[in-house]
């Protein structure tokens, strides 16, 4: 697999699936969310009401991840994923981890070859950026998984600096 760093806009970038970093409702929110619906358009989020209909009725569980349609973005599918809120009094790692390894699962069921990650859950859901580096990085290299490109697409300089010292 092949692993590579990238600063910029998640929104941009040229590969078979993209991860939100989504909550429970999947009907938007602010950061990636509000990035990927505003530049995806409206079938994506027409897919999310149809998927809380369907299958999620409660919303999508924090750790679990589901696949949409990318609408306008230059990729084929959205895979939406719920990272925990960061807590200084509970451990959640393993739901940090279970995003990673279950947005990689999900795009093995699409035959997704190329996989751009957000630094999840280190936004609005407060997760320091280096603990979320570590678990990222090595949660990625562990998976047994068919993709063969993922990138990690970091918005900020100072998120880039952290996940490449990690690297
Ligand atoms: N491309 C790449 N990275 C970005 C972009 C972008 N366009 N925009 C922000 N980031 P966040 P979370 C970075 O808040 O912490 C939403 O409201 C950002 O700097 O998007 O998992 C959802 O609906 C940060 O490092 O996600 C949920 O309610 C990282 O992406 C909640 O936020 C993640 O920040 C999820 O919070």
């Amino acid at each position: 697999m092949k692993l590579t760093l990238v600063q910029g806009d998640i929104t941009e970038q040229r590969v078979d699936a993209v991860v939100n970093a989504a909550n429970s409702s999947l009907y938007g929110g602010g950061g990636v969310d509000g990035a990927i619906h505003r530049r995806g358009g409206p079938e994506i989020l027409a897919e999310c009401r149809e998927l809380r209909a369907a299958q999620y009725g409660r919303g999508l569980p924090t750790g679990h991840a589901v696949a949409t349609t990318a609408g306008r973005l230059p990729a084929r599918w959205v895979i939406h994923t719920v990272g925990p809120v960061h807590s200084a009094t509970e451990d959640r790692s393993h739901l940090l981890t279970a995003c990673y390894r279950e947005s990689l699962r999900v795009a093995d069921t699409l035959g997704a070859g190329s996989v751009a990650f957000p630094a999840i859950s280190t936004g609005i859901y407060g997760w320091p950026v280096d603990d979320a580096a570590r678990i990222a990085l090595e949660t990625v290299r562990q998976a047994a998984t068919d993709v063969t490109d993922v990138r990690f697409v970091l918005f900020d300089a100072a998120a880039y600096a952290v996940f490449e010292a990690r690297l």
